[in-house]
């Protein structure tokens, strides 16, 4: 176990504002002690007891708390902690906080009692990004997939890979000592990289569905101005989120929002209508509609078939190689009776909405699907280390084709092998561990 900095930190866990109960969470050197001035009736402190207990600040009654300790390394962080529950007022939590800061805690950091459950080997980085992803997760599949992840499953798929890598590279440390045999072997050590680079390429191919399942499936609707975007939003959302009127050109900026179809998230983009225009805003709005097309994964383009037959923008869009669902709207006004379509619905009405949306997620179902017995990735940053590591074993290979020297290849190989180990976070530096909890809720 590495030694950590383990300065006695505190932090509320649940959110501000009025609730039944709220919780202070504390850890590191000496917290019993430092908080004992402040629970004058404790007396005994086993660990895993729930205590009740006065919480009292310079003779001041502040609250009676439930008070857990856990001793360490048998806690969340693998140091002694503490866990206070008050009672869910926030002027509570603010005095509590107060007096803990004044008896020698400091105000934790974000992410920092899971930085600190890593670096005492509690759990693993992928561990730690998994309960991130667990509690920011926004759909029912979000969450599945976090906590597969969370179960272990990519810290096994990344072992086993690893595993893999070290045979390999003890094959090669082998053929080290025996120089003059080598280069039969060159051809066996060949097909074992390659085999094991084909595993991490079915790897790396879904392993931004896991990405997409957490972030949602960007979906940009799009068309010309006045056909219905803002109302198609309003309608999938159930609410009245965006402006709606007759006059062209009323949304300019884009409009984000969740959306959650049979457990599945969606990042819907209300857009700016498409439109030659000499209003510099609108053209603005109109550049943001472009970008929101270029990042997005599924386009709705919509049509008014009571003004026009066809929009100009499809053949751009086929030719941007993007998913389209064809959509005519305002199908109260006029029947639409033309296969150009995908779906014919009322914005107005909700007429059809519900088929857009199957349409929606059969269409996306690739970029949602998670394997039954992989690993899932849930964070970008996981999925840069294996695409990189996958990388490395691209260079093994070519170094093997120009019969590079056994150490440069061996060099090759152990900087795969890095790569893998940061998913999991051996090896870590101090800076990545910063970057990756600053992005943590506040007392996780
Ligand atoms: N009858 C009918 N009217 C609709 C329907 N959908 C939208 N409208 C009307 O069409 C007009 C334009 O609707 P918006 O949703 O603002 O259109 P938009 O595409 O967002 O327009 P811009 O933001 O200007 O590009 C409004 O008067 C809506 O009430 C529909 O399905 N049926
Ligand atoms: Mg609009």
């Amino acid at each position: 176990m590495k030694e950590s900095l383990s300065d006695p930190i505190c932090s509320r866990t649940t959110p501000a504002g009025v609730s039944a109960i709220a919780a202070i969470r504390c850890s590191g050197r000496d917290i019993l002690k430092k908080i004992k001035g402040l629970l004058p009736n404790l007396r005994e402190t086993r660990p895993r007891r729930a205590y009740l207990l006065s919480f009292i600040e310079d003779g001041n009654f502040i609250d009676e708390v439930l008070f857990t300790y856990f001793k360490g390394p048998f806690s969340y962080t693998g140091e002694d902690v503490i866990e206070l529950t008050f009672h869910g007022n926030p002027v509570i939590v603010q005095r509590a906080m107060e007096a803990l800061l004044s008896v020698g805690f400091r105000e934790a950091l974000p992410g920092e009692f899971t930085r600190r459950a890593v670096i005492n080997g509690k759990i693993d980085l992928v561990k730690a990004e998994a309960i991130n992803a667990m509690i920011t997760s926004k759909s029912e599949k979000a969450l599945y997939a976090a906590t597969r992840s969370y179960l272990g499953e990519l810290s096994k798929e990344t072992d086993s890979l690893r595993r893999e890598m070290i045979e390999i590279l003890a094959m090669i440390e082998v053929e080290l000592n025996y120089p003059e045999e080598f280069e039969s072997d060159y051809v066996g050590l060949n097909s074992r990289v390659e085999k094991l680079r084909t595993r991490i390429d079915d790897f790396v191919k879904i392993s931004q569905n896991g990405i997409t399942l957490h972030q949602g499936v960007k979906t940009a609707i799009v068309g010309e101005t006045n056909v219905g975007k803002s109302t198609l939003l309003n309608a999938l959302l159930r609410k009245d989120r965006a402006i709606v009127s007759d006059i062209p050109g009323t949304t300019r900026d884009t409009i984000e929002e969740d959306l959650n179809i049979s457990g599945y998230l969606f990042r819907v983009v209300d857009t700016a209508g498409i439109r030659t225009t000499n209003d510099r805003i609108e053209e603005m709005g109109v550049e943001r509609t472009m970008q929101a097309i270029d990042s997005s994964d599924l386009i709705i383009l919509l049509n008014d078939t009571t003004t026009s037959e066809n929009c100009n923008l499809s053949n751009d869009l086929i030719k941007k190689g993007k998913r389209i669902i064809f959509v005519a709207n305002k199908a109260d006004i006029k029947p639409v009776e033309s296969d150009e379509y995908d779906v014919v619905i009322s914005a107005k009405t909700g007429e059809g909405i519900s088929k857009l949306e199957r349409l929606m997620l059969d269409r996306t179902r690739d970029l949602t699907e998670i394997e039954a017995a992989s690993g899932i990735i849930v964070s970008p940053r996981q999925r840069a280390k294996l695409l990189q590591s996958f990388s490395y074993l691209g260079d093994v290979l070519q170094a093997l084709e120009e019969r590079r020297t056994i150490d440069i290849i061996g060099t090759l190989i152990e900087q795969a092998i890095r790569s893998l180990d940061e998913i999991v976070g051996r090896n870590v530096t101090d800076d990545l561990l910063e970057t990756i909890f600053s992005e943590f809720c506040v007392g996780k």
